[in-house]
Order: C-alpha cells, then sequence, then structure tokens
C-alpha cells in the first residue's frame, strides 16, 4: 500500500542525488576540526545567516540546548512565546541541563517588545534574573506561523534595552524565507545565536546548524561536547546538508502551495474545522472524532499525527507532492462519510 505520510517534514528521505553528494563526501576528524566538508558547510551556513561563525550539531534539540546553556546560568529567566519548542518539545532539557525557568509572553508563539518589557524581572532577590529571549519562526505549534517581522524588530528592541541575549529558534528559518521573500539573514540580523535544522523541510537526514559571532560559537563548541554532540566524520551528514541548501531551499515554495491546496480541499470537506489559512508548510485543523480519524487515515496509508486531544498537524514536505495531496483529500472525504 502507498504511504502518504504528513506527520512531519523530519520524515523525508535523501534523494538518489543528495545520496551521491553525501558518497563523494571528503571527511576528516571534526573533533580536530579536520573534516573539510564540516568545515565547508560551517562556513556557507555563516555566510547564509549573514553571521561570522556557525556550529554543526547533530539535531535541532541540541543547538537550542547548547545555545541555552551557552546565554544562561542556573537560576535564569528565559523568556519564550507560548508553547516554544525548547520548552514543551524537548523532554524538559532547559530545566534539566541549563537549570533555567521560563517566562511565557504573548499568544501563539507570537509576541512583541512590549510582552519583553513587562516580563523582565526588576533587579530584586525575589526573581530570577532574565537573560535571554527566544523567538521561533516559523512557529511549528501554532501551525508554522511567520512571527512578523516589524513585531520581531520590536522585540529585539526591548532585549536590547534590557541587556538580554536574544536566540532564534529558526528550525524552519528558510520557510520564513520562502513565504515572505526576507531573506534568512535579514531575519537572523538582531540576534546574537540563531539554530536552523537541515532535517526539517530543507530534506537532509540529519543536521541543525548554530550561528553567531565567534566568541558565542566557542563557547557553544564546548557545550555541544559536553552534551556528546562533537562528531567524527560527520562530512558524510554535511555534505547532504551542504546538498540542501544549495537544491532543496526554493522549492520549499512548493510544500506551502501543497498546504494551502490541502487547507483548502479540507475547508470544503463537511465535519472538517480549519484552524487558519497556512502561512507555510503546516495544515491545523479539527475532526468531531479524533481517535477514529487517525486509525481510519492509517489503515488507507495516509499518516497525520495529532498535536493535542483535539487537533491534528498535517506537514508537507520533500516526498509529497500535490498528487498525493489530492489522494490525501480523496482519503479524507472518504474517511469523514
Ligand atoms: N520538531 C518536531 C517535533 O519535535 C515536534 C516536528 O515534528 O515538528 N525547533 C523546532 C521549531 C522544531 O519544530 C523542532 C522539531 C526542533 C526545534 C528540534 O529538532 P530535532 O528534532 O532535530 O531535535
Amino acid at each position: 500500500m502507498k504511504r502518504i505520510d504528513l506527520r512531519s517534514d523530519t520524515v523525508t528521505r535523501p534523494t538518489p542525488a543528495m545520496r551521491e553528494a553525501v558518497a563523494r563526501a571528503e571527511v576528516g576528524d571534526d573533533v580536530y576540526g579536520e573534516d573539510p566538508t564540516v568545515n565547508r558547510l560551517q562556513e556557507i551556513a555563516a555566510e547564509r545567516l549573514g553571521k561570522p561563525a556557525a556550529l554543526f550539531v547533530p539535531s535541532g534539540t541540541m543547538a537550542n540546548q547548547a545555545v541555552v546553556r551557552a546565554h544562561t546560568q542556573p537560576g535564569d529567566a528565559v523568556i519564550a512565546g507560548a508553547n516554544a519548542h525548547l520548552y514543551l518539545y524537548e523532554s524538559g532539557a532547559a530545566g534539566a541541563l541549563s537549570g533555567v525557568q521560563f517566562t511565557f509572553v504573548g499568544e501563539d508563539g507570537l509576541f512583541c517588545g512590549d510582552d519583553v518589557r513587562r516580563a523582565v524581572h526588576p533587579p530584586d532577590p525575589h526573581f530570577a534574573p532574565t537573560r535571554l529571549v527566544c523567538v521561533e519562526n516559523t512557529h511549528n505549534r501554532s501551525g508554522g506561523r511567520v512571527f512578523p517581522l516589524e513585531s520581531l524588530r520590536s522585540v529585539a528592541q526591548a532585549a536590547r534595552e534590557a541587556g538580554l541575549a536574544l536566540h532564534l529558534d529558526g528550525a524552519r528559518l528558510f520557510n520564513a524565507e520562502a513565504a515572505t521573500g526576507i531573506p534568512a539573514a535579514v531575519w537572523a540580523e538582531p540576534f546574537d545565536s540563531v539554530a536552523f535544522c537541515l532535517s526539517k523541510g530543507l530534506g537532509a537526514p540529519v543536521g541543525s546548524l548554530i550561528v553567531g559571532s565567534r566568541a558565542f560559537i566557542q563557547r557553544a563548541h564546548r557545550f555541544r561536547k559536553m552534551l556528546g554532540g562533537a562528531m567524527r566524520q560527520a562530512g558524510i551528514l554535511a555534505a547532504a546538508g551542504i546538498y540542501a541548501l544549495e537544491h532543496h531551499v526554493k522549492r520549499l515554495a512548493d510544500d506551502h502551495a501543497n498546504a494551502r491546496n490541502l487547507a483548502e480541499g479540507l475547508g470544503r470537506i463537511p465535519g472538517i474545522d480549519l484552524l487558519h489559512e497556512p502561512e507555510t508548510n503546516m495544515v491545523l485543523f479539527r475532526v468531531p472524532d479524533l481517535p477514529a480519524f487517525v486509525a481510519r487515515t492509517r489503515e488507507r496509508g495516509l499518516l497525520i499525527n495529532p498535536i493535542d486531544l483535539t487537533t491534528l498537524r498535517a506537514v508537507t514536505h520533500l516526498d509529497v507532492d500535490a498528487g498525493d495531496i489530492r489522494e490525501a483529500l480523496e482519503i479524507i472525504r472518504e474517511v469523514m462519510t
């Protein structure tokens, strides 16, 4: 049976051309800084985001957590939008590994400078000192929403005024670039650190990057080692990442068009409650009987994950095309009647 997997854009498999790039990769021991392909990927990433330096890490989670550790001390407070991935979906890592606590602001993962100003604790021994503000763009839990550039700039201004560090979880930053035409480097500009993933919409099998100043990357390098993320002949993985950055960025617009078509089709199926017009590659919707919906679509080869008791998230990516979306809609129509 054919499988249409809309659980996440993490499920993609490397294309034959990407596998060829992997097979050809020159490698060395990256713990000695001697893997030429990792070094090249880091240079490309830094240049692409307009920052001086970059560090290759195994996952988006490690990228975020090494960054939080590098910016903070145990007992510090971190400001983040509601349901930030680095709080909600990273297994409690920020509390366990960095000893920080969160102050949540705004709605749906979006917030502005005044939200930050209101959330900063005054210097008083009752309060955890606020050190870091984290923005997520695009925002996963709210269905791939783009953080408006104006709000982002006001957040940056407020963070600067209060002397706070600013981190961007840009796991899907290139989706924000594709959706708005605003280059990733412009999105990244106000941030002290940015994390982005190669293994989401970009379709590489493994890997994320942290970018920032040379001094910050040096500090993050130490915490990557501490977290067990220093890899050896990692050029095998970096080659796939370079291929992804060179060949899979522009095509993200296709994923966004597929998500729009999916949403449009879902909107016409009685009983489906569409929660938003997709801005990027995710569609959130509700159905009257979620467990039955998940089971019946799965029986027909269509995989969609719930994100809570009532909401489903369908994600488009490299391994689904317009025809698959049409088939997915047929399966859903059949299941709903
Ligand atoms: N998100 C995954 C799951 O963890 C929920 C997904 O399927 O969407 N930041 C953001 C915004 C993310 O969406 C993710 C992964 C990460 C960080 C972590 O990346 P990995 O999975 O590489 O650790």
